[in-house]
């Protein structure tokens, strides 16, 4: 794909450009917001080009005629000019570096400017050699969180994000089903599971054709290379980076080889003693009893009755405490995607998002949401292009106005993602924040205090009694930024003394708060919102990994604001 490489190429402008003296922060952000623009088409741009022409280009959104010549440029040549020149002046691998947490792209050039570091070789050996701390702007400390970034990346390796997997297995699945050769197909693991990051995949088939389905298999463009090739199992290597099981099992065996494969490991070691105790033994042919006779087996929920327990969604079953409830008869009824009403955390052209205010109203409401909260950022948020109080004044007028236009559709509340500042103070003024039908704060800068200062920050703007939901709580990015740190138990009953909602932020990147904070959370008596963070219409649909991660911890429909109709939304927080 040429869509990759191009957004790669662009972010990469953006950085070496952000390091230049004259550097124009509406030239940075133009080739940001083509990037991302560009990593999710669907289509290739060289088809886009083949069809319409570099017109075809400057149609999409956030992509004027110099940049869709830069992309037609690499389509003919397979370089960017401009991009081959900052090279030469900055010869550093800007896109693994800064992937390296405290390593922004200015840090990065510093370091190459005096030890010669331009790529994590470099950087692991001037590390090893103790020379970081004696830079200036360095210190021991950066050379202590430099050494844990690399520790984090290279933990993180071989697992990839839930948000890439899972789209992956659903085309993976959506073929096999077409193709003719099976009879029934399921998604298992831990991807069913949604948790937050994936080893490989899993995928159960039932077929009188296994050797047809395996050659199907590892035929699949999908499929970088075959790794091992049997009839009732099969694993490829899949282009996205991860591997793929797939196993094919007999009819009579589908009910238990869900149950064994969807997982986790921990849960089925305890359903299996329960098993044991009451005489049967489980594996994934099927329940039998003493004799080896068979008692349960076509479908799932069939081994959970016979165990005396409740089923239990695939999300929960990590052995957290599910399966003595499910023995009790006392599993929540979780919450349900068609639980959610509105979605809360909005960015439009007005800050990061590439669409207007109105194209996300319209696209929330064919999604069938009800209302949506736009948040675009505040001032401090200097890259994203936050607005001032000026600005969001002019906002707040527009949402007016649309909302005037679309009042049989959707409800528009208004409301700004607002910096929570270093001191805990926020970054727009009591007259502003006043005009919002809710603030919703969040943590962007500053990341690395310690934790007494950090907790102090966050109960700051928890106790100033001014906000209402707290953004993605622990700003974490999944295999690039750890936590913030905070005393997740003061913060927590703080923002239950205050009515203070926790967000579940359902980027795949973020996931945050995540399932155990979440459970901690529940802990607290706490509400929470399940948001999308949005910058774009596609990302509307990001929902459902936000509400895997909120099954994960137990949710149910009451304990989350959003699936409050407008009126008593509205109520809440004027409370
Ligand atoms: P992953 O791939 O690391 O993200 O996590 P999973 O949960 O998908 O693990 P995986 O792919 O190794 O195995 C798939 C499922 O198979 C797992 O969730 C539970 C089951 N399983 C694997 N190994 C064992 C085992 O040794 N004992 C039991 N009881 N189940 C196992
Ligand atoms: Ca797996
Ligand atoms: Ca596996
Ligand atoms: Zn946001």
């Amino acid at each position: 794909m040429n869509n990759q490489r191009i957004a790669e190429i662009f972010n990469e402008i953006a950085d070496m450009l952000e390091l230049s003296k004259d550097s124009n922060i509406f030239e940075i952000r133009a080739y940001k917001k083509a990037a991302l623009t560009i990593e999710s088409l669907s289509e290739d741009v060289s088809e886009i080009i083949e069809k319409d022409g570099i017109e075809g280009l400057t149609e999409l959104n956030g992509i004027g005629k110099a940049l869709a010549e830069k992309i037609n440029e690499f389509i003919k040549t397979g370089k960017i000019k401009k991009y081959e020149e900052l090279k030469k002046i900055y010869p550093i691998d800007f896109k693994n570096l800064t992937r390296i947490q405290g390593l922004g792209p200015k840090r990065a050039y510093s370091l190459y400017k005096n030890l010669n570091v331009s790529n994590i070789e470099d950087l692991k050996k001037v590390l090893s050699e103790k020379k970081i701390q004696t830079l200036p702007g360095f210190g021991k400390k950066s050379e202590e969180e430099l050494e844990n970034g690399i520790k984090l990346l290279e933990s993180s390796k071989g697992r990839i994000l839930l948000g890439k997997a899972l789209p992956e297995a659903e085309l993976i699945i959506k073929k096999l089903k077409s193709s003719g050769f099976v009879e029934k197909v399921v998604l298992a693991g831990s991807t069913r599971r949604m948790k937050e990051t994936v080893g490989d995949l899993d995928i159960l088939v039932i077929s009188i054709t296994p050797e047809k389905v395996m050659d199907f298999i590892t035929k699949l463009p999908e499929v970088e290379k075959t790794i091992a090739k049997g009839i009732t199992k099969t694993t490829v290597w899949l282009k996205i980076g991860i591997s793929c099981d797939i196993r094919v099992v007999p009819k009579e065996s589908f009910g238990a080889a869900q149950q064994y494969f969807i997982g986790s490991k921990d849960h089925n070691v305890k359903v299996r003693q329960i098993a044991v105790k009451k005489g049967y033994k489980l594996n994934e042919y099927g329940l039998y009893d003493l004799k080896g006779k068979i008692i349960a087996n076509e479908d799932e929920s069939n081994i959970y009755e016979k165990l005396g327990m409740q089923y239990p969604e695939p999300e929960m079953r990590e052995n957290r405490g599910e399966i003595e409830l499910a023995k009790e008869n006392k599993l929540p009824k979780l919450i349900r995607i068609d639980d959610i009403l509105g979605d809360l955390h909005i960015h439009s052209k007005y800050s990061d998002g590439l669409n207007t205010i109105e194209e996300m109203a319209i696209a929330a409401a064919s999604l069938g949401r009800s209302y949506i909260g736009m948040t675009d950022h505040s001032k401090s948020e200097y890259v994203a292009n936050g607005m001032d109080e000026k600005r969001v004044l002019r906002y707040f007028d527009e949402i007016d106005k649309i909302n005037e236009k679309l009042k049989n559709k959707i409800k528009i509340l208004k409301s700004a993602e607002t910096d929570i500042l270093k001191d805990g103070s926020l970054d727009f003024s009591d007259k502003v924040l006043e005009k919002m039908d809710y603030v919703l704060a969040s943590i962007h800068t500053n990341l690395n205090m310690n934790r007494q200062d950090m907790t102090k920050r966050i109960l700051t703007a928890i106790n100033s009694y001014k906000i209402n939901i707290i953004a993605h709580p622990t700003a974490r990015l999944i295999n690039q930024r750890q936590p913030i740190e905070f005393d997740l138990d003061k913060v927590f009953q703080a923002a239950k003394d205050n009515n203070v909602v926790l967000e579940i932020n359902s980027y795949p990147e973020r996931l945050d708060l995540n399932d155990e904070n979440i459970l901690r959370a529940k802990e607290f008596n706490l509400l929470f919102s399940i948001n999308t963070d949005s910058h774009r219409t596609s990302n509307l649909e990001l929902l459902r990994y936000g509400i895997g991660m909120a099954k994960r911890g137990w949710l149910i429909k009451k304990d989350v604001i959003n699936t409050l109709p407008y009126e008593n939304l509205i109520k809440l927080f004027k409370k």
